[in-house]
């Protein structure tokens, strides 16, 4: 028996681009050939537990907005409501996954002994469903942050007690995830940095850290979990500062800590921009290093300053995102994962899922434009065409060459070079007639 909860609302249709339905896709049409692959293949949607269900719409100045069914989550009735009802949203969804904290699926119970058993037991309940519904676990995480346990952090916390605490939670969690083939597990470490550099032994936290990270990945060996294991980076929010602060700040730590082969990395728009970086920055640089593993999307306000976590609308962001993602060979068991929520405001149950066909819509939007720009090569022709000079045998050999050689050849041959355009606005132009 539904529910209710979603009363009225049918499974979501593709409907075409003149649709002016917002309960209908315009763009995203699962079975759609791009690019050799069906979209729904490409774009590997996930539904976020933590935004869609267990947030109760409350910000620093005002409570719950939502007053769901299964609020207050202290109650493990509750907590099998609200898995009964985030599966009727699949349902009408269709999208192929879904994402979880622990503390999102099962009320908090302040000991580990009880966290263990409440998360065994929804996780076999959850198990259920995806029996029956078809749906997908992308990801599962621990939440290591929101607790008063982990306001000094979880793996770096000056505290003993606290590491073994979070070692045991993973371990819960990465397990749940194992037994519901999960493709892959994330780490993301809200409070894995700091709020004063006075109090903080940043050496000691960071080889915590970086050792912390490798027993995961011993315990993934162990137990035979073949998902992949992801850090998610973010520069600061709720800490002041983020050891994984961005891209290339993750990459230069797992490298230290030898972890450069078995962990990449989970990328978010608005935490790119928290960095100072665009989201297609923060994928390139990953794809560079070959460690672009999975996105959380979402958009951030600009004027805001902080991780607003609203649905992506915006195709020219989205489009370049999917460039640079379907340029590094697509997603293999990552996937996109709408790491966004409602406003406060939006408090119908239509809101939820309006949200969430308008963002697989822009998704599928920028997917296209993507494919057509790389069917089009473009932007490779261009690359291609400003790099042309280091074809060249004398250019390829100077970089075996050293500076008392290169310096002579300069005067024997009165090398001058002459400037070229980088034609940046015939670019951005190009762009636009895709977007
Ligand atoms: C917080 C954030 C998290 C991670 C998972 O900004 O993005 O929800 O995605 O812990
Ligand atoms: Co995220």
């Amino acid at each position: 028996m539904p529910s209710g909860f979603f009363e009225g609302i049918e499974p979501i249709r593709f409907e075409g681009a003149d649709s002016k339905n917002p309960l209908a896709f315009r763009h995203y049409n699962p079975d759609e050939i791009v690019m050799g692959k069906r979209m729904e293949d490409h774009l590997r949607f996930a539904v976020a537990w933590w935004h869609s269900f267990a947030w109760e719409g409350g910000d620093p100045f005002g409570g719950p907005t939502f007053e769901r069914p299964w609020h207050p989550q202290d109650d493990m009735g509750r907590a099998r409501i609200k898995a009964d009802i985030a599966f009727e949203m699949f349902e009408i969804l269709g999208q192929p996954y879904f994402c979880w904290h622990d503390a999102d699926i099962r009320p908090e119970r302040g000991n580990f002994a009880d966290n263990l058993r409440t998360l065994e037991e929804i996780t076999d309940y959850i198990g259920e469903k995806m029996q029956v519904s078809g749906t997908k676990l992308l990801w599962g995480t621990a939440n290591m942050f929101s607790h008063r346990r982990w306001m000094a952090g979880a793996s770096t916390n000056p505290d003993p007690d606290v590491f073994a605490f979070a070692a045991a939670t993973v371990k819960s969690c990465l397990d749940a995830t194992h037994k519901l083939g999960g493709e892959n597990y994330v780490l993301w470490g809200g409070r894995e940095g700091y709020e004063t550099l006075l109090n903080t032994d940043m050496k000691t936290e960071l080889d915590h850290m970086g050792r912390f990270l490798n027993m995961v990945v011993e315990y993934k060996h162990k137990i035979g979990f073949q998902g992949t294991i992801l850090v998610e980076p973010k520069p600061q929010e709720p800490s002041k500062h983020q050891y994984d602060y961005d891209a290339a700040t993750c990459i230069g730590f797992l490298r230290k800590y030898g972890l450069e082969n078995e962990v990449k990395l989970n990328l978010e728009q608005g935490h790119a921009i928290l960095a100072g970086h665009s989201f297609e920055h923060e994928i390139a640089v990953a794809a560079a290093e070959g460690m672009l593993g999975s996105i959380d999307m979402n958009r951030n306000d600009y004027q805001s300053g902080w991780d607003t976590d609203q649905f992506p609308n915006n195709t020219p962001e989205v489009a370049l995102a999917y460039y640079y993602i379907l340029n590094a060979g697509g997603f293999t068991t990552g996937g996109t994962n709408f790491d966004a929520k409602i406003r406060r405001q939006s408090i119908d149950s239509k809101d939820l899922i309006a949200a969430h066909v308008g963002g697989m819509d822009i998704c599928a939007r920028g997917l296209k434009a993507a494919a057509a720009m790389i069917d089009d090569g473009g932007l490779q022709a261009a690359i291609s065409d400003r790099y042309s000079g280091w074809k060249t045998p004398e250019a390829l050999a100077m970089l075996n060459s050293d500076l008392d050689d290169i310096a002579a050849q300069v005067l024997a041959k009165a090398i001058n070079p002459t400037p070229r355009s980088g034609r940046q606005e015939i670019l951005e132009s190009y762009v636009n007639m895709f977007v």
